[in-house]
């Protein structure tokens, strides 16, 4: 077989990324180790940033989202038993869209599969080869026979769990991380959201979100612990415990089945460089943020977004500047994303051995913010994210 890019892995990354080089005329190949079933099932983000909601339209996948997707101008965030918003609209001139990430993921696989262009499921032991030769390789397994895919580039989009990036050799990667000591309890319930925008609390309990996923799916979490066993939450426990961090007199949480429930472990991490060779890392390949900051989803399609433009421009061109500048490039808008959302991580989330001090510090940093407009529109302009990819 052979193909300009390879891509490993059909999440957000992989998927945007194959679309946007078929719209430049360049060829293909998507490998995905799960079932197109397991990957359009897995219940992950939820909120778009304007850019990438843009760039969906404008790759002609946008229209089941603007259908569907419901804009949010603002935010809100609750402590001390008050709610407070955030005007994201009249702050940033820019809005959000809640879409969740398994129903982009949809859309990408059918516009995938109206190309007619390879995207192979189930795909087994993917190994990546002559990463600094003009000729990589991507060897894999399907349907029981064992593929060699020769290309020109192969795009790693295969996760924080991929195999892309443990393939760069030992000693060429500087890794940053931070682990936290929570991780976030979250449910998918068949009722209708309490509340009109996300709403972010901060509770001495712990940290609870309100999301939603339509009018009738609500979409909650609540701060638990990293190795948390799900089997000790039972429905009602966690609606207990929704209840007595976000509830508030005369708004009461509406409640309902829960239809899916899991926990994320949270993490901070960076691999520094995101390329070596002919290897390209994007999305949680690279780096991940804890979800705090509603960025995960929204970097790996502003990483892709910038190699489809490098990758295009080498085709075209065969000059290398950009592909040569692809690492800094994305690592300038990745590490502002990873502060934004340690910095929300660290001001909502009650670590396990907090003192009152970490407390205090906590709240009046919420009513800073809250009580100071170039406060908030810094972090308005940081949630709705930057043009600069
Ligand atoms: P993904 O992990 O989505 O996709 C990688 C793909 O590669 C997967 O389909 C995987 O099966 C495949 N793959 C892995 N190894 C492979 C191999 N060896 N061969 C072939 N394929 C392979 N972000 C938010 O903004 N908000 C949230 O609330 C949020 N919640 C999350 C909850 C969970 C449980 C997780 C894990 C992440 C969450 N995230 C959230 C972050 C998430 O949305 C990611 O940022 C986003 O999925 C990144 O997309 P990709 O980089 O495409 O990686
Ligand atoms: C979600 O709707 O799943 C969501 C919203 C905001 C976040 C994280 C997740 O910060």
């Amino acid at each position: 077989m052979r193909t300009q890019v390879a891509i490993v892995g059909a999440g957000p990354a992989g998927l945007t990324l194959a679309h946007l080089l078929h719209l430049e005329g360049i060829d293909s190949v998507v490998l995905e180790d799960r079932s197109r079933e397991y990957v359009e099932a897995r219940i992950r983000a939820g909120v778009l940033e304007p850019g990438t909601a843009e760039l969906l339209r404008e790759a002609g996948v946008g229209a089941r989202m603007d259908g569907e997707g419901i804009v949010h101008h603002g935010v809100g965030f609750q402590f001390d038993g008050e709610r407070h918003r955030i005007d994201l609209q009249d702050l940033t001139g820019r809005s959000l869209v809640i879409y969740g990430q398994t129903e982009v993921v949809k859309d990408l696989i059918e516009t995938r599969l109206e190309t007619g262009r390879p995207l192979l499921f189930e795909v087994d032991d993917v190994t990546v080869h002559e990463l600094e030769s003009e000729r990589p390789l991507v060897r894999f397994t399907h349907d029981g026979a064992r593929e060699e895919l020769e290309c020109d580039v192969i795009a790693g989009c295969d996760g924080f769990h991929g195999i892309c990036r443990p393939s760069i050799p030992a000693g060429v990667l500087r890794e940053f991380s931070r682990e936290y000591p929570f991780g976030w309890l979250g449910i998918l319930a068949a009722a209708p959201p309490s509340n009109d925008e996300v709403v972010y609390v901060h509770n001495e309990r712990g940290f609870a979100l309100l999301s939603l996923r339509s009018m009738e799916l609500s979409r909650l979490y609540v701060q638990c612990r990293p190795d948390e066993d799900l089997a000790e939450w039972t429905d009602e426990r966690i609606w207990e415990e929704l209840r007595a961090r976000a509830g508030l007199p005369g708004r009461p949480l509406n409640e309902g089945p829960v239809l899916e429930k899991g926990v994320t472990g949270m993490r901070s991490y960076v691999a520094e460089p995101m390329q070596y060779g002919r290897l390209y890392l994007a999305g949680d390949a690279a780096h991940i943020v804890p979800p705090t900051g509603a960025k995960g989803l929204n970097l790996a399609i502003s990483d892709v977004r910038v190699l489809a433009e490098a990758l295009a421009d080498w085709y075209r061109t065969s000059r290398r500047d950009a592909l040569d500048g692809y690492s800094e490039r994305c690592l300038r808008r990745v590490w502002r994303c990873e502060h934004f959302s340690w910095w929300m991580t660290s001001m909502l989330h009650r670590s396990p051995d907090a003192d009152p001090f970490e407390l205090k510090l906590q709240l009046s940093q919420l009513r800073y913010v809250m009580s100071s407009e170039p406060a908030m529109r810094s972090l308005a302009e940081n949630y709705v994210g930057f043009d600069e990819p």
